[in-house]
């Protein structure tokens, strides 16, 4: 009966809880071009193309660099969608994603 209460209560306390925010990061390389990085952050990440220039010149320069914070399976799908675009171009960019 305890063990019951518990359980439930634990269910209820995790429903309260905010869903855990995920980052989605870029990675520096030396092949993928610049313009083809602008233009990812632009399609995926709805960025304006002075916002998709500062961001990409960031990560160039820095090595890795965050392009939005997002619920688990959108930063997920983004992740999807700038490998397959990388894929399909023939570069090596790589996305990662990363708890808040
Ligand atoms: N370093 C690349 C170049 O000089 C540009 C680049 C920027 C590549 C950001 C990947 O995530 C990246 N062509």
């Amino acid at each position: 009966m305890h063990q019951v209460k518990r359980t439930v209560l634990k269910e209820s306390y995790k429903e309260l809880q905010e869903p855990s925010k995920y980052k989605v990061l870029l990675l520096n390389d030396d092949y993928t071009t610049m313009d083809f990085v602008v233009m990812v952050l632009m399609v995926v990440f709805h960025l304006s193309l002075e916002e998709a220039q500062e961001i990409m010149l960031n990560i160039h320069r820095n090595g890795k660099g965050l392009c939005g914070i997002y619920a688990f399976e959108v930063a997920e799908t983004k992740v999807a969608q700038v490998s397959a675009m990388a894929e399909q171009h023939k570069f090596p960019l790589k996305c990662s994603l990363e708890e808040e």
